[in-house]
C-alpha cells in the first residue's frame, strides 16, 4: 500500500507515523521517505485503517495506489 501523507518533517514524524501503523498491525512492515511525503505499508490491515491511524497522528494522508 502506498500513501501520500502530508506534515512529515523530521525523523519524529517518521517514527510517530511507523507506530501509528504498527498499532493496528505490529508485524506491518513501514517504509517512509519524509522528503517525498511517500509512506509504502507492507501489511494485512485493512488500508483504510492505515489512512485513519496516520491522520489520528495529526498527518494528512492520501491513497495513492
Ligand atoms: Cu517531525
Amino acid at each position: 500500500m502506498n500513501f501520500r501523507v502530508e506534515g512529515m518533517t523530521c525523523g519524529h514524524c517518521e517514527r510517530a507515523v511507523t507506530r501509528a501503523v504498527q498499532s493496528i498491525d505490529p508485524a506491518a512492515r513501514v517504509t517512509v521517505d519524509r522528503t517525498a511525503d511517500r509512506v509504502v505499508v507492507e501489511s494485512v490491515a485493512d488500508a483504510d485503517a492505515v489512512v485513519r491511524a496516520i491522520q489520528a497522528e495529526g498527518y494528512v494522508v492520501d491513497r495513492s495506489a
